[in-house]
């Protein structure tokens, strides 16, 4: 086999990515716990006044109700505990609970939180709150960056929150559960310039119906693929068990490509273009890249999805 997983990853090197999105989110975890709420506050606020985040849906939160009800219940000093020991990594049931949900419980869980907290309903920033030095210069970098490596730093600091599941032995992930793929009449089909690959149209086509079930099958048995920043997730089951758990009704829109042969009938093929997420829709368009290594079945031996540092990387096709 002429590539291995490691080798892959290496295709089209001149890909610039978003640098600034995990060298802001390691600045941003130096911070204290009581600086990093206050600085998730000033943030989301800031970008409030930009772009409106979309309710959780309720399949969404219930399984985070429980937790949210017994917050509401504390007292102010004990919300506020439970909200640092969350930043904190703490060991406490409630950041093991936490640990325990996708992204998008987290986000959902934090959203109903932020609402209780403009009504007074939970502990508040407090009045007045100063940034540290620190906690300023970092928020000053987030506003320099464009709004799709704002909101994906965002979703970070709420991601690394919890408790550490590798120090967890009996983790079990707590899931919405999947809603049926888009109807066969509703379903939209993308045009790529310079690209006509059936894997990759159709690769783009099953995930914007959240087809999960059908997009599995483009993968080689042994195919990965590696999210913006992340490590690859490596065979056919945790790739699926991914899309589940994380990618439903998320809108590809890629523009343009390029592809080419590569040794034994492998074929590589890089496609940028835009994609928003279902929390800020059209409001966000953020720049993407995705990397595809093919093998000569036609199958995905790997893909990289790649937040781009910039518009300008939109039209990097080089390789
Ligand atoms: C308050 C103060 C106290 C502390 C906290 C607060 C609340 C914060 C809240 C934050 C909400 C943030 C949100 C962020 C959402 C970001 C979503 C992003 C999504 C990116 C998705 C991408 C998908 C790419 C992919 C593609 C593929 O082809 C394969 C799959 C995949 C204020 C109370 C914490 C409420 C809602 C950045 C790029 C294209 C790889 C997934
Ligand atoms: N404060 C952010 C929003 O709800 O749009
Ligand atoms: N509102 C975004 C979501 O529920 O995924
Ligand atoms: N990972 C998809 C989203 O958070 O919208």
């Amino acid at each position: 086999m002429p590539f291995s997983i490691d080798s892959a990853r290496n295709i089209f090197p001149n890909t610039l990515s978003a640098d600034a999105v995990p060298a802001l989110t390691a600045r941003f975890n130096q911070l204290s716990a009581e600086d990093q709420l206050a600085w998730i506050w000033f943030a989301y606020l800031e970008m409030g006044k930009t772009v409106t985040v979309a309710a959780p849906g309720a399949a969404n939160m219930q399984f985070a109700e429980p937790t949210l009800n017994e917050i509401k219940k504390m007292s102010f000093q004990k919300q506020s505990q439970v909200m640092c020991d969350l930043a904190n990594r703490a060991d406490t049931p409630i950041c093991r609970t936490y640990a325990t949900w996708t992204p998008n419980i987290k986000l959902g869980f934090w959203y109903r939180l932020g609402e209780w907290m403009e009504q007074g309903i939970v502990a508040p920033i407090p009045e007045g709150y100063k940034l540290s030095a620190n906690a300023n210069a970092v928020l000053q970098t987030l506003q320099g960056l464009d709004s799709g490596q704002q909101i994906t730093v965002l979703r970070n600091t709420v991601l690394d929150m919890g408790f550490d599941t590798a120090k967890m032995s009996n983790f079990t992930r707590v899931s919405e559960p999947v809603a049926p793929p888009t109807e066969m009449s509703k379903r939209t089909k993308v045009a790529i310039a310079g690209v006509t690959n059936p894997t990759v149209l159709e690769y783009m086509n099953l995930l914007n119906a959240n087809d999960f079930d059908e997009l599995i099958k483009l993968f080689a048995d042994d195919g990965a693929l590696q999210p913006p920043f992340k490590r690859p997730i490596v065979g056919k089951d945790a790739v699926l068990k991914f899309f589940k758990e994380e990618c439903p009704n998320l809108k590809l829109a890629p523009e343009q490509g390029i592809s080419e042969p590569v040794e034994d009938g492998y074929t590589q093929i890089k496609v940028t273009g835009k994609v928003q997420t279902p929390w800020f829709g059209a409001a966000v368009g953020m720049n993407m890249s995705w990397r595809f290594l093919l093998n000569s079945e036609n199958k995905i031996f790997f893909v990289a999805i790649d937040l781009l540092a910039s518009p300008k990387e939109l039209l990097n096709l080089a390789r």
